[in-house]
């Protein structure tokens, strides 16, 4: 078995072993007919030729000469004239700019494969479509493939800093960055370019959305030389450059005395900068903003709101088609602990549901899944359905923050499915998704689309648990198809990644779907969420936030625990949501289990649509939880030998890390609710 370092991660191809399958693979793609093109078509060409000589174990004869004899054809619609007759014409819904046709055309014994696309990067798309058909063993004369992106942002978030550290990073160190400078030799970009394409990812923020003072000079000359230079790399991909902004460049880096987005200096200094970044990346994609949060500068400090910070630089980004994506994660973080009418859940949407309708068309509202902070589990943002008439987008959070930091195990495809699939009726017809709000189906808005917090860094296998590559990969292929599911992702990205044997794919991916479960029946119960140590978020600490400023609360006394968000007796939060939603999580009896901790403050002899209490409910989940981690290695044992030793060690020894870790949160959660309810378990089992 070939050595595995993780780092070839889901583009890891092997010779194909069914002999008769490689024989028809060998037919199939000994000869490839491709149009010249730029340079996303032959990074294209490149991907093909090298998954090609890999799978099949001969290099394929690719050119502009051999169209006759070529099993494949590949170009772009309207630059083949062979290709175009061989379509019959069938009518069909327009492939959009990157989307892509695969077909196989012609009777048995002379197949031909045509793969064609409006534009290059479908044609990108295209050949890494087939290369993963390819690596899932299917054959390729029978295919009628036709995919059109769902959304037309794909995006990856970066909080990496030019010292080299990442915020909320498991994975090691950037690999953008060094010392205030970006690295010299940049192979491992452009290979995590590579990776991203694969999935279908076309835009990135390099930088993260804390911009310190050196951050803030990327938009100058002094660095803008070394963003193109990265600029270029992602592009040979398709894959657009943005860059996080620091709201306050006018006064830090521009001299002037105010950024008020309403003074006509400020407003000209950000056009002038602009044109700057322009000169030196053509194709710049534009913009990410943390702004009035989280001590970061932004409008309020003018007396302005977030429609006039935003539109002011979109002024400055329209002429150049450029995008201002601007983040909601705003409220009131010096909240005082013994208020009880504040309540950070409210307030994305107090922020910002007055202004829906006042930001310009180039401007995106990019919002969390939820209104806290990428819990374990949260109700879905409200926002989502709030807004109708604002482009929009989802914000995920890949790097495991709040969710294990890349020591536990927890696929979080599941859970942003759930996202995904949350009806906001916002509009009468029966399903208003987040998936077709973000995408701006859902409203004709004419942009909108998925990002998410990158979990890589520079460790071998990108992402620290080797498992962990699954949510990178998963987050891709739901940006391009939001109807995919859990379990079809998790084994697609596991045969990729460890090869076809079915009893090792059948494990992985077991294991895969119930890791988020798993998690969340250790940690914080119901959605309450929170019950992490402050500043690093690992571990458990069951207080850890309750007397912070933070907004971040559980409420638990002798007698009961939960926040109160009903707008008859608590904050108003679920009245945020259309109705019937809203009444769900105001009623008491509705309101799921999962999330009635974040509603309601119930006793802890509530009970739960399950028929326990919530006491009990605490006890036996943690217990299970606990459990089920154990089993998770127990699990993983069953794969020793299927796969590259160093994977199997490097997974079983965090595992074992997991499972002593599942035991703290047991015990520690268990012991704190015996001592506060005084409520025995009702299997007298050990607590503390
Ligand atoms: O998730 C939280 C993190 C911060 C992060 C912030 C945000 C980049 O604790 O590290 O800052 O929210 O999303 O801006």
């Amino acid at each position: 078995m070939k050595s595995n370092s993780g780092y070839e991660a889901w583009l890891r191809y092997a010779l194909c072993e069914d002999t008769e399958l490689l024989e028809h693979y060998r037919e199939c793609t000994d000869q490839i007919g491709v149009q010249p093109g730029s340079e996303i078509m032959i990074t294209a060409i490149k991907e093909l030729e090298h998954g090609i000589r890999i799978m099949t174990g001969s290099r394929p004869r690719i050119g502009k000469d051999n169209l006759k004899e070529a099993g494949i054809l590949i170009g772009v619609i309207g630059n083949m004239p062979e290709l175009d007759s061989l379509y019959n014409g069938e009518v069909e819904e327009p492939l959009l700019e990157d989307g892509y046709r695969i077909r196989s055309v012609g009777e048995a014994g002379r197949m031909r494969l045509l793969l064609t696309s409006p534009s290059e990067q479908g044609i990108l798309y295209g050949i890494f479509h087939l290369l993963r058909l390819m690596q899932a063993g299917q054959r390729l004369d029978s295919l009628h493939v036709k995919e059109n992106s769902r959304n037309r942002l794909r995006m990856i978030n970066q909080w990496d800093n030019m010292d080299g550290s990442i915020e909320r990073g498991y994975a090691g160190q950037s690999i953008f960055y060094r010392n205030g400078k970006f690295v010299t030799d940049q192979t491992r970009i452009r290979d995590y370019a590579r990776l991203l394409a694969s999935v279908g990812i076309n835009a990135i923020a390099i930088n993260n959305v804390n911009v310190h003072e050196r951050e803030t000079l990327l938009i100058t000359e002094e660095l803008l030389q070394e963003v193109a230079k990265v600029a270029n790399i992602f592009r040979a991909y398709g894959i657009r450059i943005y860059l996080s902004i620091n709201f306050a460049s006018p006064c830090q880096i521009g001299g002037l005395e105010t950024a008020d987005p309403l003074d006509v200096g400020v407003r000209n200094w950000w056009r002038q900068q602009a044109e700057i970044i322009y000169r030196h990346v053509p194709d710049f994609g534009g913009f990410l903003v943390k702004a009035d949060s989280e001590f970061r500068p932004g409008p309020f400090t003018y007396g302005r709101d977030h429609a006039d910070g935003a539109n002011m630089l979109a002024d400055a980004l329209e002429p150049h088609g450029g995008l201002v994506i601007w983040r909601c994660f705003v409220y009131n973080c010096l909240q005082d602990w013994r208020d009880r009418k504040t309540d950070r859940a409210r307030a994305a949407y107090d922020h910002f549901k007055p202004l829906d309708g006042c930001f310009k068309d180039n401007v995106l509202l990019q919002i969390k899944n939820g209104p806290m902070d990428f819990q374990v589990r949260e109700p879905v943002s409200p926002l989502f359905g709030g807004m109708t008439q604002t482009n929009q987008m989802l914000e995920l959070q890949i790097t495991q923050e709040y969710t294990g930091q890349q020591k536990h195990l927890c696929y979080l495809v599941p859970q942003w499915k759930e996202v995904l699939q949350f009806n906001t009726c916002a509009l009468s017809d029966d399903r208003t998704t987040v998936a077709d709000i973000a995408s701006g189906k859902a409203f004709g808005r004419p942009v909108g689309g998925f990002a998410a917090v990158s979990n890589i860094g520079d460790d071998i296998n990108w992402t620290g648990h080797p498992l962990a590559q699954a949510n990178l990969y998963g987050f891709g292929r739901l940006c391009w198809n939001p109807g995919l599911e859990a379990e079809e992702l998790a084994r697609e990205w596991t045969i990729r990644t460890f090869g076809g044997d079915k009893k090792l794919v059948d494990t992985i991916s077991g294991m895969l779907m119930e890791s988020w479960p798993i998690y969340e029946a250790y940690n914080a119960p119901l959605g309450v969420g929170w019950m992490v140590n402050p500043n690093h978020h690992y571990g458990p600490n069951v207080d850890g936030y309750e007397y912070s400023k933070w907004g971040t609360y559980h409420f638990a006394d002798c007698s009961g625990i939960g926040v109160d968000r009903t707008v008859r007796t608590g904050t108003g939060y679920s009245g945020q949501y259309h109705s019937p939603q809203s009444d769900r999580y105001e009623s008491l009896e509705q309101c799921p289990d999962e999330l009635l901790l974040f509603f309601h403050h119930v006793p802890y002899t509530h009970r739960l649509q399950s028929g326990k209490t919530v006491i009990q409910h605490i006890y036996d989940t943690h217990f299970e939880g606990a459990e089920r981690a154990e089993g998770l290695a127990a699990s993983w044992r069953t794969a020793e030998g299927l796969l590259d030793e160093g994977v199997y060690n490097q997974v079983m020894e965090k595992l074992r890390i997991q499972a002593e870790h599942a035991k703290e949160w047991r015990d520690i959660i268990n012991t704190y609710f015996l001592r506060k309810s005084g409520i025995a378990d009702d299997k007298q089992r050990m607590i503390y």
